[in-house]
Parts: C-alpha cells; sequence; structure tokens
C-alpha cells in the first residue's frame, strides 16, 4: 500500500543520513493532542515535547492566554509572539533520540492562530507584518524541520462540549464560531493543501471524533506511521 511505501522510503532515509524524524501532532482545540502524546509516552527511543501552554499561562506570574481570550487586540500579538519563542525552542531542542514527537510546532501557531486573529480583524496590520517578518527569517534560517504531521480532524460541534467538559478557565468562553473558523483553516493547509511553506511534508489524518478512550485504539492502529523506526 502506499503507505507501507512511504515508510519504507522513510526508513531508507534515515540509515543513509542519520537524519532524525520529527512528528508533529496538530488540530484544534480540545482535540486530543495530549492524549496522543502521553500515550506514546512508554514507547522508548520518543522524545516527547508537550505543548508550553502552562508557560504561557505564566510568563513570570502573568498569564497570555487569558488575556489573549479577552482582548485579542491588546494581547493578541503578546502571546503569539511568545508562542513563537517557545516552538522555536521545542523544534531547536538538541535530539538525543531518533525520532522527536511534537505537540503543535511553529506552523500551526502561524497558519492557523494568527491567520485566524488576523483574518477575524483582531489583531492589528502591523502586529501581523511583524510576526510574519519572524516567522519567516526563521523558517529561513533555523532548522525548523518537520518529516510528518499528524492531524486529528475534529468536527468543531464535538470539540465544543469537550471543551466545556475540561473546564479550562480561560477557554470557557470560546464560541462555536470560533472553533469552525480554526477548523476551516486546518482543513485548507492539511487537507486542500492551500496555505503555507510544508506543502510537501506527509501528513496523516486520524478521524478524532470518538472518546478519548476509543482514539487511543486508533493511535494504536497508526504506530508505525507515526513512529516509523523504532515500532
Ligand atoms: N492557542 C493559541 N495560539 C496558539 C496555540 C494555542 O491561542 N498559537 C490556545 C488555544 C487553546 C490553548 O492555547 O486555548 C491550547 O490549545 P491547543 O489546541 O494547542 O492545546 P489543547 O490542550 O487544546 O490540545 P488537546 O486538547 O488536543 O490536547
Amino acid at each position: 500500500s502506499q503507505s507501507e511505501i512511504l515508510i519504507d522510503e522513510l526508513k531508507e532515509r534515515l540509515s543513509n543520513t542519520k537524519h532524525k524524524f520529527v512528528v508533529c501532532v496538530e488540530g484544534n482545540i480540545g482535540c486530543g493532542k495530549t492524549t496522543l502524546l502521553n500515550y506514546f509516552k512508554k514507547t522508548k527511543n520518543v522524545e516527547i515535547l508537550a505543548e508550553p501552554v502552562d508557560k504561557w499561562r505564566n510568563i513570570d506570574g502573568h498569564n497570555a492566554l487569558e488575556l489573549m481570550y479577552k482582548d485579542p487586540h491588546r494581547w493578541g500579538m503578546t502571546l503569539q509572539t511568545y508562542v513563537q519563542l517557545t516552538m522555536l525552542q521545542a523544534h531547536t531542542k538538541v535530539q538525543e533520540c531518533p525520532v522527536k514527537l511534537m505537540e503543535r510546532s511553529l506552523y500551526s501557531a502561524k497558519y492557523c492562530f494568527v491567520e485566524n486573529l488576523y483574518k477575524s480583524g483582531k489583531m492589528a496590520d502591523i502586529d501581523f507584518i511583524v510576526l510574519t517578518e519572524w516567522f519567516n527569517w526563521i523558517i529561513q534560517t533555523q532548522n525548523v524541520k518537520v518529516d510528518l504531521f499528524v492531524y486529528l480532524r475534529t468536527d468543531p460541534e464535538v470539540l465544543f462540549s469537550r471543551i466545556k467538559q475540561r473546564r479550562r478557565e480561560e477557554e470557557m468562553g470560546i464560541p462555536l464560531e470560533y472553533l469552525k473558523d480554526l477548523h476551516q483553516l486546518h482543513e485548507d493547509w492539511f487537507i486542500h493543501k492551500k496555505i503555507g511553506t510544508t506543502k510537501d511534508v506527509e501528513v496523516l489524518v486520524i478521524d478524532a471524533n470518538s472518546s478519548l478512550e476509543d482514539m487511543e485504539i486508533a493511535y494504536e492502529k497508526h504506530r508505525e506511521k507515526i513512529l516509523p523506526f523504532i515500532s
């Protein structure tokens, strides 16, 4: 099958170049990225980098996530500049293991979240331009390469009820519309290939509408694709 050919190709690439494999887990808010990362924690030879959302909620005592939701026009830039820094740190962290499994990436921050703030009129032109210049400089000069995106594709309605259930305080006011807009950007990026500089990067799409427990079965099924050299 096509995926077997892909795995063979990737295995060969690794053995030839001692190239290290980088996987970024992507998908809308509440789609189950953390569950996937936790699921693979027990696997040897994988370095797992969870998203530093706790850092964004406490920057020397300041909660940038909360500020952004309360007043995106004023604080969207602040949060996204900090997200871009923390994602750059994750991408460039020296990799000891053959596989690095990351939650999100610089790319979703820019193509989904920053884009969404800007498109919906919640970010000033100048903020968008400055973030874009930073982003372009980073991807041109730093090693922020990704080998595989895992896209946990989920209906916004399902996410909406999961977000209500998990009760992360900052997120309680998120409207369904916001999730629909972010969903569309993920779809345009991964499915329609309309945005971004990562069009050549392989994407594994997983339907993530089931309960989080059932998702573990799906993750197991895709183990060899997600962790190609060590399964
Ligand atoms: N966020 C943001 N801008 C970004 C990245 C995230 O505003 N560039 C916000 C959206 C959420 C919170 O940060 O309120 C965390 O979002 P994620 O979707 O990255 O993480 P989750 O914890 O929701 O992931 P999951 O439930 O899939 O594990």
